[in-house]
């Protein structure tokens, strides 16, 4: 199995879902469907400045990243993280917090990407789940410590999606904020080197979703794989990547 495929090798259909809190507007508490893990997500538009006191962001809650889905399990000074998301007519908004020790950026191309410390954003536009190694049916959006953005395409071939996701990030000590805008694109319609245009999103969108972080300190490969969605232990080896496993995302 492919160094790629096994560090991705993933998923499975889970079982928790966060629904709308009243006082707030923004839900997180996980109910039990035997469905996919759904998350709700308001209409706003942050600043993208890598600072999270935008309105939309104080009416939203935290939700973790804490599920492992390969290497070691970190402590939690090796990794935490914790993520709001928000949306309007042109972007999905990710706000994220991660604690690392050690911020790792040694790779320079494209080679190996995910061996270096890097936010991933998975997104599937029309939540179909099933496989996307050889197509864009969802995209794997690998978002590096100096803001590129890295995915496979459907040829097997690493390329760069830097426009697909722009980002600001404020790191102090060990603590890192992103700010995220992610545009979303019909991954039927897509093409490499082609005239793209991202779709316009509406209220109630359903699209596949998950957010991971890969944990790389000092190692040759990446230490830690860690997502917001739970990834049954039977799943964790096999080396086909399935958006299946991801939670679906409802746009409010
Ligand atoms: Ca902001
Ligand atoms: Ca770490
Ligand atoms: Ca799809
Ligand atoms: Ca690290």
């Amino acid at each position: 199995m492919s160094g790629y495929a096994s560090n991705l090798a993933i998923f499975i259909t889970i079982f928790f879902v966060t629904c709308q809190n009243p006082n707030t507007g923004v839900t997180n508490q996980p109910q039990e469907t035997g469905a996919r893990p759904t998350f709700v997500t308001m209409q706003g538009t942050p600043a993208l400045d890598g600072s999270g006191s935008d309105d939309i962001w104080e009416r939203t809650e935290w939700q973790p990243i804490s599920h492992l889905w390969a290497g070691a399990q970190p402590t939690p000074d090796d990794f935490t993280g914790r993520y709001k998301l928000a949306w309007d007519e042109n972007n999905l908004y990710i706000l994220a917090e991660t604690t690392d020790d050690s911020l790792l950026d040694a790779l320079q191309t494209l080679e190996r990407f995910w061996d270096d410390d890097c936010l991933v954003v998975l997104l599937d536009e029309d939540a179909s789940g099933g496989e996307y190694e050889f197509s864009y049916n969802a995209f794997a959006y690998h978002i590096a410590l100096d803001g590129q953005v890295a995915d496979m395409a459907p040829d097997s071939s690493f390329r760069f999606f830097d426009g697909h996701c722009l980002s600001r990030r404020i790191s102090r000590d060990n603590t890192s904020t992103w700010e995220i805008a992610v545009r979303v694109y019909d991954g039927k319609q897509y093409t490499d080197g082609g005239d793209n245009v991202p779709k316009l999103l509406k209220k109630g969108k359903k699209m596949g979703f998950a957010l991971a972080y890969c944990d790389n300190d000092r190692s040759p490969e990446r230490e830690s794989f860690m997502g917001n969605v739970a990834i049954p232990e039977a799943q964790k080896s096999r080396g086909r990547l399935n958006a299946d496993a991801f939670g679906i995302l409802e746009l409010r």
